[in-house]
């Protein structure tokens, strides 16, 4: 390498990277887990001759992975001491530091950008910002609103060590000297269509990442997490719905810390993890904009990174009541009958939903004339049982006029709302409706637009909420019915996973903001439904973003009727919970292909813990609701609902801690238990806040199910048993009319008699029901409100209590004797707490034995 003098200099030293291929020697040290991919691109077959192209060193590994250089060790990585950047030049600035980053050889990718700016922003004791960016042009960043520190942080937990040479940033947690974060493990690439940034990783332990269909924690053996919003029925190794590029990590060494890292970026990624442990972000646009969260502790990790991209929304009370929907009921009338047979059963329902067939020819703001005529009395109808109605809508407005003009369509020609190509014509693709056109929801015209649609349908059919679906968006034509411009946009010389099917790239801001539309829509379909209704709004969106809670809850898609299914959907509402949209669950049962009793009782079990519950079916499958099983099943779900329905005050008040602190609602024990490293891994159990312990049978055929304790003295939540675990796992008696559920030692959670309704139990009584721990103490909370009004909080409309339990007496206690599971049926240890004093009106507590 050259010194550098000048910038003037520096140009003339730019060369197109023809230089002497690394030293045989220098590439065999390089360690298998620490080989980072110098040829990337999918499909190819990377032969010696077009690694040593890119003068990077050519191994074939000693594992074969299917395609050399995915999804195993690398055949071609950087070799040590490959150019990439040097800081030349730092300065202090009023919240951290500002550098200037310089690179003399090109890469192989085109348009390098040789000189970049570096802004390290302290923000506060416990996140740091890192901004590099090109200080000649400006380039896109992605538009959601983030907090603007003022002054630099006092007392950082974190530090910062810049290496110039080359230039690499290191950050340590300053308590213990942890490395959260060393960006020079690999070269940086900042091209104008490449940007590629690796980090060694402090420990196997990453979550997050969404997305995708995984376990909840992830696997560090040459996974690739592609990022770009798409509509895929969940499968392993690809891209979903959603993009969430946000890691929850666990420092080294089992020592309970944990940090966070969010890269805030939206164009199309793949998140590469490799054994090191090391990460590789590699994007094809925006800018490098990350985040450093300090934690201590996972779950303050998930509230500083809610700080920046928002702390989830209350919702409007019946969200968290059970939802049935089916895709294909195929007339109002046979949805009401299943409204009507769930109220003959006494089974609670909350809500009815309505898939697109409600739709006239599939077009938005209709309704079938003939098939559901009798729609808006339905609706009336379930309004007058304190019931509420759902239905679907997608993004893709019908550009064919049906019979009698379509408004959408012409008013949103008239009002100029759709994207356009780049010529400025309308850019038609195709979905349900047929030749449709997408709403351009950046722009406040079109929230207009979206407004006056739903106020104007809202008029014949008075819904409640809404379920935006198809918003990736999804299009059945890549590109346009014209194909997609031969354009550098379209071809970008490097394409991560899955991005080409569906509504690719097209124009510019497409390309960088494909994968915002779904937060976009969401935000637009928020505003109008508060704004109309002048309640919380209710809105459920396929796609997501990084800030999506703000205003709407999620569901993980198309999901199958498999057991496996039902257990990955733990995951998928567990990483929700990190990611700041706690209003999330599966379709109970299964949504394509054909579910059976057993799964669905036990699928309804475990779905009365989701956040969201809702049953949801596929088209020509067999019904699914709980009226359509046996006695004994129906039983099952009635009991299993009913108990959600005993547990709302304290699901409520989660909900509130979730919208006033971030914190998770359904919650990995990891979070509760971040010392024993034994949790790391759990996501076939989980918590409601901090104390419910929930532990579901997911498997066929079987009456038992095995759940670790962590240690500490739990209490059956049914018969108040206690069991004193030292840490250990435990085979627990699952018949299946029987969900597990433990409180942990300490607790003091607020419950309601259930009804059919939240809205009619909302008159019943509240009650407490406490797990004492070893020294006879307890405590929780108690959120209450109307349930719908907005800003409840904000304008003091609430009652928050308080709830201390202390020994008085001590011969009233005495703490469970046994060091294994065996249930002593007595009184003295039986959590409930019967007194008048918490208690406010009876003393009958709810438990469906
Ligand atoms: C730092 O300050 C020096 C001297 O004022 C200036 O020449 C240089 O451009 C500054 N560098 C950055 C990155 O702001
Ligand atoms: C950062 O990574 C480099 C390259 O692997 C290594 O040489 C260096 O020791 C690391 N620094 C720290 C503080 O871990
Ligand atoms: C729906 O039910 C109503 C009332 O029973 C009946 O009048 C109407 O004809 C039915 N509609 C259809 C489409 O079956
Ligand atoms: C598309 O182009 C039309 C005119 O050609 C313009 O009125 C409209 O605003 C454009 N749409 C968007 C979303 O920019
Ligand atoms: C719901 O309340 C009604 C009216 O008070 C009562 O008759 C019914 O038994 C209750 N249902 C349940 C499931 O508790
Ligand atoms: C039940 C189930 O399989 N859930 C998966 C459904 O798809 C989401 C992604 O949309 C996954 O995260 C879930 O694990």
């Amino acid at each position: 390498t050259t010194a550098l003098i000048s910038l003037g200099s520096l140009l003339l030293l730019v060369c197109d990277g023809s230089r002497a291929l690394p030293e045989p020697q220098a590439c065999g040290v390089v360690p298998e887990a620490w080989r980072f991919d110098c040829y990337p691109e999918r499909g190819v077959v990377v032969t010696r001759e077009l690694c040593e192209a890119r003068n990077c060193c050519f191994i074939p590994a000693s594992s074969f992975p299917p395609a050399p250089g995915r999804n195993g060790v690398p055949w071609c990585f950087y070799p040590p001491g490959f150019p990439s950047y040097s800081l030349v030049s730092v300065n202090a600035t009023d919240l951290g530091q500002t550098g200037t980053l310089v690179k003399t050889v090109k890469t192989y990718y085109p348009k390098d950008i040789l000189t970049l700016q570096l802004e390290l922003l302290y923000e506060t004791d416990h996140r740091l910002r890192v901004r590099i960016t090109d200080p000649s042009e400006s380039r896109f960043e992605v538009p959601i609103a983030v907090p603007k520190a003022t002054e630099k942080a006092s007392s950082p937990a974190y530090s910062v060590e810049l290496s110039n040479e080359p230039f690499g940033i290191i950050v340590k947690r300053t308590s213990t000297g942890a490395v959260l974060l060393n960006t020079t493990v690999a070269p940086l690439f900042y091209c104008d269509q490449f940007l590629q940034l690796s980090s060694s990783l402090s420990s196997q332990y990453i979550y997050g990442l969404g997305e995708h269909r995984s376990s909840f924690l992830h696997d560090i053996h040459w996974n690739t997490l592609t990022m770009w919003a798409r509509d895929v029925a969940p499968t392993e190794l690809t891209n979903l719905y959603g993009v969430h590029p946000f890691y929850l990590a666990m420092d080294e060494g089992g020592t309970g810390t944990a940090h966070g890292f969010f890269l805030l970026n939206s164009n199309a990624m793949d998140v590469v993890l490799q054994p090191g442990p090391a990460i590789t972000w590699r994007t094809i646009g925006g800018i490098l904009d990350f985040y450093v969260f300090l934690g201590p502790d996972p779950a303050s990790v998930i509230g500083q990174y809610l700080e920046v991209v928002g702390y989830p929304a209350m919702p409007v009370y019946w969200a968290l009541g059970y939802h049935l929907c089916r895709w294909g009921y195929g007339s109002s009338n046979a949805t009401w009958d299943v409204v009507k047979n769930m109220r003959n059963y006494g089974i609670p329902q909350d809500v009815q939903w309505n898939d697109i067939d409600y739709m006239d020819r599939s077009l938005d703001f209709t309704f079938d004339p003939t098939a559901f005529s009798t729609l808006p009395d339905m609706v009336k109808d379930l309004h007058s049982h304190g019931q509420r109605y759902v239905m679907m809508l997608d993004p893709g407005i019908s550009s064919v006029q049906p019979e009698g003009g379509y408004w959408p369509y012409d008013e949103g020609l008239r009002r100029g709302v759709f994207i356009n190509h780049t010529d400025g014509s309308t850019l038609i693709g195709k979905v349900w409706p047929g030749l449709t056109a997408f709403p351009d929801f950046s722009d406040d015209v079109t929230h207009e637009w979206w407004y006056d649609n739903l106020k104007r349908f809202h008029d014949k059919v008075p819904f409640d909420g809404l379920w935006i679906d198809m918003n990736e968006p999804s299009s059945f034509v890549d590109g346009s019915t014209v194909g997609c411009p031969d354009t550098e946009l379209e071809n970008p010389p490097y394409t991560p996973g899955e991005t080409h099917t569906h509504l690719s790239h097209l124009t510019s801001s497409h390309y960088n903001m494909h994968s915002l539309y779904g937060l976009l829509e969401a935000k637009a379909s928020a505003r109008a439904l508060k704004r109309m209704l002048g309640k919380r709004a209710f809105v459920i969106s396929r796609s997501t973003f990084p800030s999506q809670g703000q205003y709407s809850g999620h569901w993980l898609g198309d999901n199958r009727s498999h057991w496996k299914d039902m257990y990955t959907s733990i995951a998928g509402m567990l990483t929700f919970n990190l990611l700041g949209v706690p209003l999330v669950g599966a379709d109970i049962c299964g949504f394509s292909e054909q579910t059976e009793e057993e799964l669905c009782v036990r699928w309804t079990q475990l779905g009365a813990f989701y956040p969201f519950t809702r049953n949801h079916n596929s088209i020509d499958q067999k019904p699914q609701d709980p009226p359509a099983f046996s006695p004994r099943a129906r039983s099952a779900m009635k009991q299993s609902l009913l108990l959600r329905s005993s547990l709302f005050p304290l699901l409520y008040t989660l909900f509130h801690r979730a919208h006033t602190h971030g914190h998770t609602v359904a919650r990995p024990l990891l979070f509760e238990f971040p010392k024993d490293v034994r949790t790391y891994g759990i996501d076939r159990q989980f918590l409601w806040g901090k104390s419910l312990m929930v532990t579901p049978v997911l498997d066929p055929g079987v009456d038992y199910v095995v759940g670790y304790f962590p240690q500490g003295l739990w209490y059956d939540y049914y018969t108040g048993d206690s069991i004193r675990s030292k840490g250990e796992e435990l085979r627990l008696k699952a018949p299946l009319d029987h969900i597990n559920l433990h409180l942990r030692e300490g607790a003091v959670i607020p419950t309601q008699r259930p009804n059919t309704t939240l809205f009619v139990s909302s008159g019943q009584p509240l009650h407490l029901v406490s797990s004492l721990s070893e020294d006879g103490s307890a405590g929780g909370e108690l959120f209450w409100d109307d349930g719908e009004s907005i800003d409840t909080l904000e304008t003091d409309q609430y009652a928050h209590v308080v709830f201390t339990v202390v020994k008085v007496r001590s011969d009233h206690y005495r703490p469970g004797s046994s060091d294994h599971y065996r249930p002593v049926r007595s009184d003295h240890y039986r959590p409930v707490l019967r007194s008048d004093q918490y208690a406010p009106t009876t003393t009958d507590q709810y438990a469906p034995t």
